[in-house]
């Protein structure tokens, strides 16, 4: 079959957290989650296209122009909750041009509200969660023209009627997948502010998390069950992004790179032994970090460690059930600084039972530590996660709230807490107030200078400063 997979713009449907300039100048990563399903359609013999409209210089065209063309049988798009409109007037243009063409669709819009999602758009099939041995049965049973009524993992539609199947288990062997399909885009049309290299490029190393943090969807996409590629296989995608694409730096997006401590070590060996020479950047939580780990991760090229300290209270951190204390974010700041490895931290402000008092204590403890990069958000109300069914029994929001975005009732892409002590205005103030604080200090920028290890790097961040004067 001929299948034409579209990754819609993440610039145009950023949540607004800052202006527009400062989220463009972040930017822009290829669809993870796409490429691995391209990859699989790949290996069952499938014609692929591939547009990744960030990338595009005009993506309207290239879309009318593949349809035209390539007349796809298929159209797979991925859906972020915040991409669901634009994902919906692609697969609607797709379906003038081409009136038979299926429409699947993925990701966590999907996955969290399934019914609202399909009810509110014209996709055809919706793969809930991990998509690859979803989407190769669907694909398999489309061909011969089969019954789709048992394929586990999807809701589809049979005239006005939808249907959810069950569940399907979760891949045990990750390795089973193959690697994302990067061939399909142009990997130099991507960048990232904080990269320090030219050629960067994105990996997942596991699926799933064992934590609880409420604020988090996890427990709906890829559960609570963590689960890893095998070391041999993740340093072999390194060693292909390395010699095919002259990717000399990484960036893993998993959701909790060091779950298993033992894993990590292995991982940081094997590159050594095969002596890699590329640097990486992951994710990880205060309470997963001792010296021996940092030794060898940065002998093993780590440049960066991103924590949600999120909060400065213990309190907010205990309702949040982080599972962290404020006394292990400092100690882990400490050893992570010492170790010489860059330090991304994310603040939040808005939990539950946040005050006035509680903001400051978060703000200091973001100026005691002083990260090398910092993000200050307010809490937002993600669909599927715990916080908001709280808020919902609260009648803090309703509980249709992300039902009538999908519906286009509702614009506000990011719904907070906010009481009469602390209104949503005040809230934005603060984090306003402290980005410009935390960013525009002449020591911070100073140390930030002396770190630029090249032209594109110092060009980039010039670029960041500018957006945040204006902010
Ligand atoms: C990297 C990342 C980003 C990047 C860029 C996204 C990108 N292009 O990769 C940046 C930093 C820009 C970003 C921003 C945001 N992000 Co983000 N991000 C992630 C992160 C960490 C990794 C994504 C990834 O690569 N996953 C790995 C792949 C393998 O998994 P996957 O994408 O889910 O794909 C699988 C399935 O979903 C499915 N699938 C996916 N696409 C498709 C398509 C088809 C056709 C099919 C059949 C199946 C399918 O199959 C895939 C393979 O199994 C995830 C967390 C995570 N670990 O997933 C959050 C996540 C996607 N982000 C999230 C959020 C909340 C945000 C922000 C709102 C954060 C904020 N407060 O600003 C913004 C909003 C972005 C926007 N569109 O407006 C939520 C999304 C929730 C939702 N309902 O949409 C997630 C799930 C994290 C979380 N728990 O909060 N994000
Ligand atoms: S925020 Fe991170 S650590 Fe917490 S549940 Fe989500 S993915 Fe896991």
């Amino acid at each position: 079959m001929n299948i034409l997979l579209i990754n819609p713009s993440l610039n145009r449907q950023r949540i607004k957290h800052y202006n527009d300039k400062i989220e463009k100048a972040r930017g822009t990563y290829p669809s993870l989650g796409l490429l691995y399903i391209a990859a699989v359609l790949k290996q069952e013999g499938h014609h692929i296209e591939l547009i990744d409209i960030d990338t595009e210089p005009n993506p309207q065209n290239k879309i009318i122009l593949s349809l035209a063309s390539f007349k796809p049988d298929v159209l797979c798009i991925h859906v972020m909750t915040w991409s669901f409109h634009q994902a919906n007037e692609i697969a609607k243009l797709a379906k003038d041009a081409l009136p038979s063409i299926c429409v699947i669709a993925g990701g966590a819009a999907i996955t969290s509200a399934p019914e609202p999602a399909m009810e509110h758009s014209v996709f055809d099939y919706g793969v809930i969660g991990e998509g690859e041995k979803t989407t190769a049965e669907l694909l398999q049973t489309l061909n011969s023209k089969g019954d789709t009524s048992k394929i586990p993992g999807i809701i589809y539609r049979q005239g006005r009627k939808l249907f959810l199947n069950g569940k399907r288990p979760l891949i045990e062997m990750l390795d089973s997948i193959p690697n994302p399909a990067r061939e399909l885009v142009k990997l130099n049309r991507y960048s990232d502010v904080l990269s320090r290299e030219r050629a960067c490029a994105t990996m997942v190393t596991s699926r799933g998390c064992p934590y609880n943090c409420i604020y988090c969807d996890r427990r709906n996409r890829m559960g609570n069950r963590w689960r890893s590629f095998s070391n041999r296989r993740i340093v072999d995608e390194m060693q292909e992004l390395k010699n095919r694409y002259g990717i000399k730096e990484i960036m893993f997006f998993d959701d909790e790179f060091i779950t298993d401590r033992l894993r990590t070590i292995e991982f940081c060996n094997l590159i050594l032994e095969n002596n890699l020479k590329i640097i990486w950047e992951c994710r990880s939580r205060v309470d997963l970090i001792d010296r021996e780990l940092l030794k060898i991760m940065k002998r093993a090229g780590c440049y960066r460690i991103r924590f949600g300290f999120e909060s400065g209270d213990d309190i907010i951190l205990k309702t949040l059930k982080k599972g962290i204390t404020v006394m292990q974010s400092l100690e882990c700041s400490r050893m992570v600084k010492e170790a010489g490895i860059e330090i991304f931290g994310y603040f939040m402000f808005g939990c539950p039972g946040e005050t006035e008092k509680t903001i400051q204590k978060t703000i200091e403890l973001a100026f005691v530590i002083e990260p090398d990069f910092a993000v200050f958000s307010k809490a937002i109300l993600i669909p599927g996660s715990e916080l908001f069914d709280w808020a919902v029994t609260q009648k803090l929001i309703s509980a249709d709230y992300w039902e009538r975005f999908l519906a286009g009732e509702i614009t506000n892409t990011a719904p907070s807490l906010s009481s009469r002590e602390l209104p949503e205005e005040r809230i934005d103030q603060i984090i306003k107030e402290v980005n410009k604080r935390f960013y525009l200090r002449p020591k911070f920028m100073m140390r930030k200078l002396a770190k630029i290890k090249s032209l594109p790097q110092l060009i980039k961040q010039i670029n960041m400063a500018g957006a945040f004067l204006n902010y």
